[in-house]
């Protein structure tokens, strides 16, 4: 079976943020992995580029929407690259290829009797001599009379209605008042196709992940609706059909219709058959990848334009979508300058493997994820530089300084041959959650290797043990090997590194992790794989693109913050501590006298505080500090003037609970 792997074609007219990096990223190690396993794989994508998105940004930068996409197809390009990613091919949809594909494929579905056509009533603006689409229509909103409703939906009331019913619409591009004018569109007969999807949705219902199923079943049975498939624009693929020669294909027709026009200007470059791939449908296995909004385009509306072609084209075998990532618990917003974008990314400072590895250990797979830039720091600091990074580095440099970099094969005993079934296991395990495409989870498993590797390494002390260490060292560098082989889907650069580190030539595949891949090399002095990323870093960065001052690790679950037990108390006695020179013995009565050690001496004096009220965190576990017991611990706020402590700001009865 050969291997087709899309990502979802990102939109031209933006800078990608973080958010939309994880299709690219996740078909990637896809990819990647299949490659390593022996597989022939194609990887594709490209920018999706028609569509009056495309129009607005033009008319706002003063471009032509072929200017847009040009400048901003660079920027996709060029950022990609810079993260590594494997693409076969990063193709457009702007290409003649895609014109003539999406004309061929409508075409089909025209003289297979799916497509109809059908009157509508549209706004158009006079003055401009165009149809305006929704986000040009501006007006009071029908609703709740928001005068600077936009679109179809109010954002002011959130309530859903038709543009047309706008009070005293106006042109957003001209200001002048539109009028309603009939027009004609085409539409593909999508209910016809109700039977056909529901089988092709049975048969893949397997493989396919719980959200695609379920949201796309409940799409089918809500009942599938002709879907109006032209627009009265101008930039787009022109319908080919006499009489309509100003109108374009709507862009999510099209968009799609993409994988297959790059695959076919990628075989074109190559001398390759682009049928091979997209007419094969018993030899290719089609995997695509992307965000959770684009399911019932790939799983309902391309499959049935593809089918209504009666040409037999390769349809989605498996479909991995992800849900979304915000930025410090908010939205991304490149005009607002809030978020981490593709060029901010590049102009980090940091290497992309970290900007890799954090995306994937954090792939919003199951559930929606947050990016932090404590968190980035965390991980990177802990399970980069302090998990791989060292193990890597201890095996290695012990083997060049003690062992003259020799690395032999051993006699193992029946411990290390538990120890090295045991990693195969994980291996194994890591393999299959990537065939799931459960690319987070398998990334975990690979992490679980390092750990084992280090911890044999630590239980062996071959600092000590020097018996054994040859063996130690011969294990540990079999076990960095396997790891090179297993993250070169995740880090590649990194995976690199270590095999070079290893001095081995050989290829890296996939089964090779699996044996033991390492005896009879010499390591040289090897260079530490990463870096820690300094507190001064984060500081720098979130003073640049927003990020909150608090120190927020990850949001804590509701359950959590209610244990703690916060009470309103009085301090009725303060004394200084007998052995130490900035802590104070406070009594604080919340209904009954507990005594708590606190470390405010610096900012108080002991006789100010008697008489405060407080609040005190009364369910703390004990603990003595300097010989005195402590019962909790009161609040206080620290900046860099110093500390003050919280108080409630009316009369409030010792012991009240705090909510
Ligand atoms: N450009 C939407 C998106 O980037 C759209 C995907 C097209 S996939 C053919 O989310
Ligand atoms: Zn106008």
């Amino acid at each position: 079976m050969r291997v087709l792997v899309t990502s979802a074609l990102p939109y031209v007219n933006n800078i990608p943020h973080l958010g939309n990096l994880i299709p690219v990223l996740s078909a990637d190690v896809f990819a990647r992995f299949k490659r390593l396993k022996g597989e022939e794989t194609l990887y594709i994508c490209g920018t999706d580029e028609h569509g009056t998105a495309t129009e607005t940004v033009a008319m706002r930068e003063g471009m032509t929407p072929q200017e847009v996409c040009d400048k901003y197809y660079k920027i996709h390009k060029e950022s990609y690259e810079w993260l590594n990613i494997s693409f076969d091919h990063f193709g457009r949809t702007s290409r003649p290829y895609q014109h003539k594909i999406t004309q061929h494929i409508f075409l089909k579905l025209y003289e297979n009797g799916y497509i109809f056509e059908r009157e509508l009533e549209q706004t158009y603006c006079p003055s401009c001599e165009r149809f305006l689409a929704d986000r040009y229509i501006e007006g009071e909103c029908p609703h709740c009379g928001y005068e600077h409703a936009r679109g179809d939906q109010c954002e002011n009331c959130g309530k859903v209605y038709d543009s047309k019913d706008l009070i005293n619409a106006k042109c957003s591009i001209c200001g002048e008042r539109p009028i309603i004018k009939k027009t004609q569109h085409l539409f593909l007969d999508l209910p016809q196709f109700e039977e056909c999807l529901l089988d092709f949705i049975e048969e893949r219902k397997s493989v396919w992940s719980n959200n695609a199923v379920n949201f796309s079943i409940a799409w089918i049975k809500e009942g599938l609706e002709p879907r109006c498939i032209t627009r009265d624009l101008e930039w787009g693929v022109h319908v080919p059909l006499p009489g309509w020669e100003h109108k374009v294909f709507y862009v999510w027709f099209d968009a799609c219709i993409g994988y297959i026009s790059i695959t076919q200007e990628y075989c074109h470059e190559t001398h390759t058959d682009w049928e091979e791939w997209w007419k094969d449908p018993d030899n290719v296995l089609l995997y695509q990848f992307m965000g959770k909004d684009n399911i019932p385009f790939h799983t309902v509306i391309f499959p049935a334009t593809l089918m209504g072609t009666r040409e037999r084209y390769t349809l989605l075998n498996q479909i991995s979508v992800n849900e979304y990532i915000t930025y410090e618990g908010g939205a991304f917003s490149k005009s607002r300058g809030i978020g981490v974008f593709c060029d901010d990314v590049m102009s980090s400072g940091l290497p992309p493997d970290v900007w890799r590895y954090y995306l994937y250990i954090n792939r919003p797979e199951k559930q929606d994820s947050d990016f932090y830039w404590e968190d980035l720091q965390e991980k990177t600091n802990t399970e980069l530089v302090g998990n791989l990074g060292n193990f890597v580095y201890r095996t290695l440099s012990f083997a060049h300084r003690y062992l003259d970099g020799h690395i032999a094969e051993q006699e193992l005993n029946e411990q290390d041959r538990i120890f090295l079934q045991d990693i195969a296991q994980q291996i194994d395990s890591a393999e299959q959650a990537l065939e799931a495409c459960e690319l987070k989870t398998a990334l975990k498993t690979i992490m679980v290797i390092c750990r084992m590797g280090n911890q044999y390494f630590q239980e062996h002390e071959p600092w000590k043990q020097k018996d054994t260490r040859e063996k130690t060292v011969y294990v540990c560098a079999n076990v960095v090997a396997k790891l090179a082989i297993l993250l070169e889907p995740y880090i590649p650069q990194t995976s690199q590194t270590m095999w070079n580190q290893l001095n081995l030539s050989q290829p890296r595949v996939w089964n090779l992790a699996r044996t033991l891949p390492v005896s009879h090399t010499t390591i040289e002095a090897p260079e530490l794989l990463f870096t820690p990323i300094e507190d001064e870093f984060i500081l720098k960065m979130k003073a640049k693109y927003g990020g909150k001052t608090v120190e927020l690790k990850q949001p804590i679950p509701y359950e959590h913050f209610e244990k703690l037990d916060l009470r309103v108390g009085e301090i009725v006695k303060a004394e200084s501590h007998p052995n130490a020179d900035k802590l104070v013995v406070l009594t604080v009565n919340i209904g009954q006298p507990v005594t708590v050690v606190a470390g405010i001496k610096q900012w108080y004096d002991p006789s100010d505080l008697v008489g405060k009220k407080v609040v005190l965190l009364a369910n703390l576990e004990p603990i003595t500090l300097r010989g005195v017991k402590s019962n909790g611990m009161i609040l206080a706020a620290q900046d860099s003037s110093g500390v003050s402590l919280l108080s409630p700001d009316k009369p409030v009865a010792p012991g009240s609970k705090v909510l």
